[in-house]
Formats: structure tokens, C-alpha cells, sequence
């Protein structure tokens, strides 16, 4: 029999990814979508037959214990959130309802769909749960690199928000005796990124002014320095940590740490163009609380997963200017057939 997975979030990046990789092992997907004609499902167009879609909101309890029911999922990945870090200072009770309580929403629906009882406590559920925590808890960082040892002091209602569904997991693992785990996981990148995360920012403005299309790229702080790596790679990680003996919570990153300067140089680079000529500072672009430098440790999982990232950063930078220079010329040339169709 194979295993039946439910993600919410899978019209993001990762959850994206996430349903490919979990199909490649056999298992039947299902996939919560919000709202009416939602837009993104086009990210997962090529796998709409292979996957099951099902109506909920993270901001909505009963849709998630309907989803729970009717999926009957043997592992749940709660990968959705509203993730833009500075949309969190805009909406920060949004963000918190979605980022922070709807960690609390899933946890309850799969309690309750299992039968967990308050009462009795260290009961057990069969259904696996990975929590989508992040690097931006530990947003001031207390030590270099960060373990999951470190301690939290997040910088944002962003990173305030996954602080509370990181300890509201652990609390369900201890309380009910659930299978439940979180990836700390550090920025992770790919062509399928959302163009509002600086790299892919970068990556389509380089292939935009390449092309002639744009001449300036607005940026804001470019001295923060992040621990980037390959979306592809990090959804194994999350798979890995369900398929382990114990609930662990892991850190997930590459260990090696780069500049916003560096991306920029990078990408520019890769297609003879010089960065000084067109990147502008936009100070409406920093942050009120940046979190200046992140770095992962990620020691405990490649011992334990046997985890490891394949993708170093200069040729993640390449792979996505590469991949926007062929859908903005794509795009370029359906735009000049449909200007030549209507003459
Ligand atoms: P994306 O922004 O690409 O995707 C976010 C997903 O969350 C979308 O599918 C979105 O659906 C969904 N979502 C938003 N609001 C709700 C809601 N109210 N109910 C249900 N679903 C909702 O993020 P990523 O794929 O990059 O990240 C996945 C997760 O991992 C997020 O939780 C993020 O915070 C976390 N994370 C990401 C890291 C990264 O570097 N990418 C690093 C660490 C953590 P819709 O299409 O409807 O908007
Ligand atoms: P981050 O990613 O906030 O780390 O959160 P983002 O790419 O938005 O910012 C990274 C760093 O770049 C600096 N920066 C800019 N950022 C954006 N978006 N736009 C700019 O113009 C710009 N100029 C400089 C930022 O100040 C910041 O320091 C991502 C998200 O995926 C989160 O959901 C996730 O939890 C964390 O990574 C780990």
C-alpha cells in the first residue's frame, strides 16, 4: 500500500517541489488550496493529474479537519504560510493568524481526527507531521553557526509567528505523544521562487535587463548575509525527517554563508553585465528589524539523515538567471505573436 501524504502550501515553492518528490516514491498526494480560482495552481499544472487537490484555509479549523478526514494522510507537511518577511510588519495579525496559529488549526484537525483525548494524554497518533519552522527565529543570532541548540530571538512578527508553531509542535509531540517534528530550515532558493525573495528578484532582473527589457534594479540592504541552498534539495530533508524512528527537530542548511552583494555580483556576472551600472539602493527597502547574517550548522542532520545539499550558491544563482532568461524571452515572443495576431 502506498503512503498517502497531505501538504498545505502546495502551490509555493516548496510544496511544489515536495509533491514530485513524493510522488518519485510512490505516494498518493493530496494538496490544500485556498481560496476561489486560486492563480498559483498553475506552479503545479503538470501535476494536476497526478495529485489530489483539496478546499481549506490554515485560517479555517473545520476545513482543515475535513482535509484531514478526507485524505486520510499518513504524513502532513504544513508548509503554508504567508512567507514574504516584510509583508509581516504590513499585517502582523494576519500573519500571526496564518504563521502562527494555523500551526495550532493543523495540529488540532489531525488530534482530532485521530481521537486524541486531552485526558489521556501520551496517546499517539499515526499521522506524521513536519512543521515548515525557519532560520529567521533565530534573528539576532547568538552564536555563530546556528545549531538546534541555539537560542531564538526572532526579529520580525514573521519570525515571531513560526517561534510560536515551533514550540506549539514540540508541546503536541509532548502532550499527545505525536510523531510531530520542525525543519529549522535556512533560506532555499530555486527558478520556481516567488520574484518578492531578493535571489529571484536578482535573477529576473538580470535576465530582464539582458534582454533590454529593464535598465534599473532597486534593492535595499546589501551587506545581509544569508545561508542559501536549493529548494529541491531541502524537500528531501523534510521527507527524511518523517521517515526517521524518533521525532527530531532539525536545523537544515548548507553551512556557507553569502552576501546580498555576492548574489548580485554573481548574477551579473554570468552575463557580462557590470552590477554597479544598474543596482540602486532604495532605503524604503530595508527593514525595520533586519536580521543581518544567518548561518546553519547543519551537522546533527547530515549525521543522522544522511542529508546533504547538492547545489552550491554561485551555480544556484546561475541556474535562475539561466531559467529567467528563457521564460522572459518566452514570454517576450508570445507577446510580439499576439501584437502580430491582432494587425
Ligand atoms: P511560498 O510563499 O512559495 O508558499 C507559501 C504557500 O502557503 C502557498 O502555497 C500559499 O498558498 C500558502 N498559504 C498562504 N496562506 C495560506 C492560508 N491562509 N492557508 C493555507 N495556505 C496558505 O513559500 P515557500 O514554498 O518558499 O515556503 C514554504 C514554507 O516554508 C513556508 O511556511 C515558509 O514560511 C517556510 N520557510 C521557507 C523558507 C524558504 O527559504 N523558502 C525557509 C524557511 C521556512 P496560495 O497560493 O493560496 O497563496
Ligand atoms: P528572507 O528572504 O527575509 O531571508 O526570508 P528575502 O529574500 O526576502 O531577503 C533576504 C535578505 O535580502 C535583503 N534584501 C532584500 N530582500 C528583498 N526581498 N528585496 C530586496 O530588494 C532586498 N534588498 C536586500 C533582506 O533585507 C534580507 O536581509 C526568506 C523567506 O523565504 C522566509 O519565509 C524564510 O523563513 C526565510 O527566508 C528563511
Amino acid at each position: 500500500m502506498s503512503k498517502r501524504a497531505l501538504i498545505t502550501g502546495i502551490t509555493g515553492q516548496d510544496g511544489s517541489y515536495l509533491a514530485e518528490h513524493l510522488l518519485e516514491q510512490g505516494y498518493q498526494v493530496w494538496g490544500l488550496v485556498r481560496g476561489q480560482a486560486n492563480p498559483r495552481k498553475s506552479r503545479i499544472g503538470r501535476l494536476i493529474s497526478d495529485i489530489s487537490l483539496v478546499d481549506g484555509d490554515l485560517l479555517d479549523q473545520a476545513s482543515l479537519v475535513s482535509a484531514v478526514d478526507l485524505s486520510r494522510p499518513d504524513e502532513v507537511y504544513n508548509l503554508g504560510a504567508i512567507s514574504f518577511v516584510p509583508m509581516s510588519w504590513q499585517q502582523s495579525e494576519l500573519v500571526t493568524e496564518v504563521n502562527g496559529l494555523g500551526v495550532l488549526r493543523m495540529l488540532e484537525a489531525i488530534r482530532m481526527v485521530s481521537g486524541l483525548d486531552r485526558s489521556r494524554p501520551v496517546e499517539g497518533s499515526g499521522i506524521r507531521f513536519y512543521q515548515a519552522s525557519s532560520s529567521e527565529m533565530f534573528g539576532m543570532v547568538a552564536e555563530t553557526p546556528q545549531t538546534e541548540r541555539t537560542v531564538f530571538h526572532p526579529r520580525s512578527p514573521y519570525g515571531v509567528a513560526k517561534t510560536y508553531g515551533h514550540f506549539i509542535t514540540r508541546n503536541y509531540r509532548e502532550s499527545f505523544g505525536m510523531f510531530a517534528v520542525s525543519g529549522m530550515l535556512f533560506n532555499h532558493e530555486s527558478p520556481r521562487r516567488g520574484t518578492e525573495f531578493v535571489t529571484r528578484k536578482i535573477s529576473l532582473a538580470v535576465a530582464r535587463i539582458k534582454l533590454g527589457l529593464q535598465e534599473r534594479l532597486f534593492l535595499g540592504n546589501l551587506d545581509a548575509v544569508r545561508d542559501w541552498g536549493y529548494a529541491g534539495d531541502y524537500v528531501r530533508a523534510m521527507h527524511l525527517m518523517l521517515q526517521q524512528e524518533e521525532p527530531v527537530d532539525y536545523v537544515i542548511g548548507t553551512g556557507v554563508m553569502h552576501s546580498v552583494r555576492d548574489a548580485v555580483r554573481i548574477a551579473f556576472d554570468h552575463v557580462g553585465l557590470h552590477w554597479q551600472d544598474h543596482v540602486v539602493i532604495d532605503p524604503s527597502l530595508v527593514r525595520p528589524a533586519e536580521v543581518e547574517t544567518l548561518c546553519a550548522d547543519p551537522g546533527r542532520a547530515l549525521a543522522d539523515l544522511g542529508w546533504k545539499p547538492t547545489v552550491e550558491f554561485a551555480d544556484l544563482m546561475r541556474m535562475m538567471v539561466d531559467a529567467d532568461l528563457r521564460q522572459v524571452a518566452l514570454e517576450e515572443r508570445f507577446a510580439d505573436m499576439a501584437l502580430g495576431a491582432s494587425w
